[in-house]
């Protein structure tokens, strides 16, 4: 007898656009399949766990029944692309969006195996792999990843100024919308963003992509395959830990890399146009869209949709989707890369329904929480996540209400303070981006991170490390006091600790290009 071995299922959704049809075959796979909850990834998209693994087929070929596959979502290769969701300028979010889905179509792997594999497609003759992935004696050849892939995950974003939602400097290649004249003029292009780091290694580090140039859209596929051309190439084989494209610019130079990148490409760069990052949270509640339809951004705290604790979060989005599958409606889901969830394209006439469904199910948290829960963020952690070194998600919710408590206290219920957690330093949360961030060491234990900024611009600094609950509220609330009576008007919580003299300033800010 085989042990219950239990996995995890990540969806490809570039841009995280849902349809009210695929949203109730996603639901029934969870809880047909999964542990009864959705969950929104920090790269707009679902992740199913507890799949037992005598129905991950059966899993697979569900997610794929519903015009979505899980193809590249993992793997050393380009993974979900991920665009802009706050859908305020909507022609902007059209264009951001069609481009995340252009891309992650350009960039997938050729191969068949996982149709063969996972779908029962038949194994084609040479002749039929011929057509799709160029063969030589008999084997496949990806015309992009070649025989041995990258070295590393790759990870792309488009971000529509001046929201910074998908934290377009954490990203290995990352498109910034240059909007002129009410048109997308084109993206200035930016590169080597990246998380990850390890305890204790110095070597490794997270950093923010540099704004190389700007390129008109008809460039901006090239552009991605040469990017990961080069890094497929120059990336790092040997040392795992140096492999994403952070560590190739790093090691060969920017201006080295730029060149390369340009040699391979034929034309180069042109200069970097303005923009200008205000934000990278979400906007919640509604919002007129430029077309005259509404949106409602509603808070899914740490992305877990689940029925519990008076909270029928899932059934409640099943009644929405239930509403709209199947008619003429134009409402569809999007998710955010703050692990949110956009109720879109929605009628004056339908926003009454959405509304009433939306409060009976408990779907209206983000009318009552503090500023900083509306935007907190966490990853999955334990129990599912192997590489956890401390809680994560599961611990969110009481950390809040504890930081919330001194919060409080000092009358600072409304700061809008971008809080960060991480089980370990791999960064899933984005935490390196976090004004407050807890970045896992041990069970129960954080290194406590302060100073980034709350557009996505500027890394944060260890300011504790390997510290407990009780100590990190305590440096909390210390630093709440001071900014209570200190704060200058409007001055986010990082800007003030900088300020402050509390974190010594970012060694690196992300280049942001204004007149
Ligand atoms: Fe992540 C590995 C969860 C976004 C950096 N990440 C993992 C794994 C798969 C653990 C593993 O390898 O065994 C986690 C699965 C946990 C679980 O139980 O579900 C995991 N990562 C997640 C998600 C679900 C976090 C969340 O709470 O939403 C996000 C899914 C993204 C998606 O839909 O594709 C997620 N991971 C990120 C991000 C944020 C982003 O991409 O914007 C980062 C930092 C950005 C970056 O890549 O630099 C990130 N994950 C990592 C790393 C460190 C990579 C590195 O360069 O060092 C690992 C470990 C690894 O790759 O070896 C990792
Ligand atoms: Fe797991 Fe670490 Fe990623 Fe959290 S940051 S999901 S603990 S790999």
């Amino acid at each position: 007898l085989e042990p219950a071995y239990a996995f995890m299922i990540r969806a490809r959704l570039p841009g995280g656009v849902v349809t009210p049809a695929q949203w109730l075959a996603f639901d029934a796979i969870a809880r047909d399949h999964a542990n009864g909850t959705l969950r929104i990834t920090t790269r707009q998209t679902f992740q199913w766990h507890g799949v037992i693994k005598r129905d991950l087929k059966a899993t697979i070929a569900a997610i794929n029944a519903s015009l979505v596959d899980t193809i590249a979502a993992c793997g050393d290769v380009n993974r979900t692309v991920v665009a802009s969701a706050n859908p305020v300028e909507s022609s902007a979010h059209a264009d951001a969006y069609a481009w995340a889905k252009r891309l992650s179509e350009h960039l997938l792997p050729k191969t068949r195996a996982y149709h063969e594999i996972w779908l029962d497609e038949t194994p084609l003759g040479a002749e039929g792999a011929h057509e799709l992935a160029r063969v030589a004696g008999g084997d496949e050849v990806e015309p992009l990843y070649g025989a041995t892939y990258l070295p590393r995950k790759f990870k792309i974003g488009i971000a529509v100024p001046p929201t910074n939602d998908v934290d377009v400097f954490a990203q290995d290649l990352g498109f910034i919308a240059i909007i002129e004249d009410g048109a997308l003029a084109g993206f200035d292009v930016a590169i080597g963003g990246g998380m990850g780091a390890t305890h204790g290694d110095p070597s490794t580090y997270p950093r923010l992509g540099d704004v190389v140039g700007f390129v008109p859209p008809e460039r901006v596929l090239d552009v991605a395959e040469h990017v990961i051309g080069v890094q497929r190439d120059w990336g790092n084989r040997r040392e795992r830990k140096h492999a994403r494209l952070k560590y190739t610019i790093d090691h060969h130079g920017l201006g080295a890399f730029v060149a390369e990148l340009e040699r391979r490409l034929g034309f180069a760069l042109e200069p970097a146009r303005e923009f200008r990052f205000e934000h990278n949270g979400d906007r919640y509640g509604w919002i007129e869209g430029g077309d005259g339809r509404s949106h409602l951004t509603l808070q899914v705290e740490a992305g877990r949709i689940a029925d519990r604790d008076g909270q029928a979060w899932l059934s409640g989005l099943r009644e929405i989707a239930r509403a709209h599958a199947g008619t003429e409606s134009k409402v569809e889901f999007r998710l955010t890369c703050n692990q949110n969830l956009v109720v879109a394209n929605v009628d004056e006439a339908q926003r009454a329904t959405i509304d009433a469904l939306v409060a009976r199910h408990g779907l209206d948290g983000w009318r009552r929480g503090s500023a900083i829960r509306r935007h907190a963020v966490a990853c999955v952690a334990l129990p599912t996540c192997g590489l956890a070194m401390a809680e994560a998600e599961r611990y969110l919710p009481d950390l809040l209400a504890k930081i919330e408590r001194r919060l409080d206290a000092h009358d600072l219920a409304d700061a809008p303070i971008l809080l960060r957690v991480s089980g370990c330093p791999n960064g899933c949360s984005r935490p390196y981006l976090g004004e407050i961030a807890l970045v896992g060491r041990a069970p129960g234990r954080y290194d406590l991170r302060l100073g980034a900024d709350f557009a996505g611009r500027r890394l944060n600094r260890v300011f504790r490390e390997n510290i407990a609950e009780t100590e990190i509220l305590d440096a909390l609330d210390l630093l709440f006091a001071r900014y209570a009576g200190d704060r200058a008007h409007g001055e986010g919580f990082g800007d003030f600790l900088l300020r402050a003299g509390v974190v010594a300033p970012a060694t690196r800010i992300a280049a942001e290009v204004t007149a």
